[in-house]
């Protein structure tokens, strides 16, 4: 996250991350991602490009906050499936968002509590567009420097579609949602290492839903390049479908 600040503790239970297994026992950051159910966690598809979908290479990991110290109800879990959308492909950032099914025993999967929640899915016909809402962003991505060992989080505007269709073009599709700042001042933006994790707005009736994953844009925190991140209530069937949730 690029101009952001501290996330409190606990503040995001459904922030989790995607960690690429190394050579011994260490892991290393590879995405952001969400908790949506006990027994999944939505992220973006690009971030299988590089290594591939074996359920083997992946952890995922929950109720983090601090990456160097384990918290108390910090979990790193296997990987049982990985589902990326049946539209997305690596040439283009389009449909950009992947199922990962946590492995567990018995049909359990996540235990819930204080740091490890799941987050609310948005109406299918939920509206991105409300002029200007704050929505936040969070992750342990760059920070214009390095990667972020605290998760962080940043307030993006949501910004109408025209100011990403003058900026990108036909690469901005209507599954994709444009926030960020353009102004000189105040540049919050996701960066590398955030994708997959997610743009969540807050409703009246104080339920958080995530509207957007992470995905791409040019650069980070650049004038007149706003962050693109998956429309999530686009694709709310099909993870309803997958995921088998009512
Ligand atoms: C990335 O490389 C990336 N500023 C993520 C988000 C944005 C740009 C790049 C948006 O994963």
């Amino acid at each position: 996250i690029i101009g952001g600040n501290k996330s409190p503790r606990g503040g995001w239970p459904w922030q989790a991350s995607l960690r690429l297994k190394g050579f011994r026992r260490d892991t290393r950051l590879l995405c952001g991602a969400t908790v949506i159910s006990s027994c999944w966690v939505v992220t973006a598809a690009h971030c299988f490009k590089r290594f591939g979908v074996d359920v083997r290479r992946y952890l995922l990991r929950v109720g983090d906050y601090h990456t160097g110290v384990k918290d108390e109800f910090e979990r790193e879990l296997p990987v049982e499936r990985i589902v990326l959308h049946r539209n997305y492909w690596a040439g283009s950032n389009d449909n950009d968002i992947a199922l990962v099914r946590v492995r567990g025993r018995e049909g359990h999967c996540l235990s819930f509590n204080r740091h490890v929640l799941p987050v609310c899915l948005p109406d299918r016909k939920e509206r991105s567009d409300i002029n200007r809402q704050a929505c936040i962003i969070s992750g342990w991505g760059d920070t214009g420097k390095s990667y972020s060992r605290t998760l962080l989080q940043g307030v993006v505007p949501l910004l109408p579609r025209e100011d990403c269709e003058v900026r990108y073009g036909q690469k901005f599709t209507n599954r994709m949602i444009c926030a960020g700042n353009l102004s000189e001042d105040k540049r919050v933006d996701s960066c590398q290492g955030d994708s997959g994790g997610p743009l969540m707005c807050q409703r009246s009736n104080g339920r958080w839903i995530i509207l957007g994953i992470t995905s791409w844009g040019y650069g980070c925190g650049r004038k007149d390049s706003p962050g693109v991140y998956t429309k999530v209530s686009k694709f709310v069937p099909w993870i309803k479908r997958v995921t088998k949730l009512k």
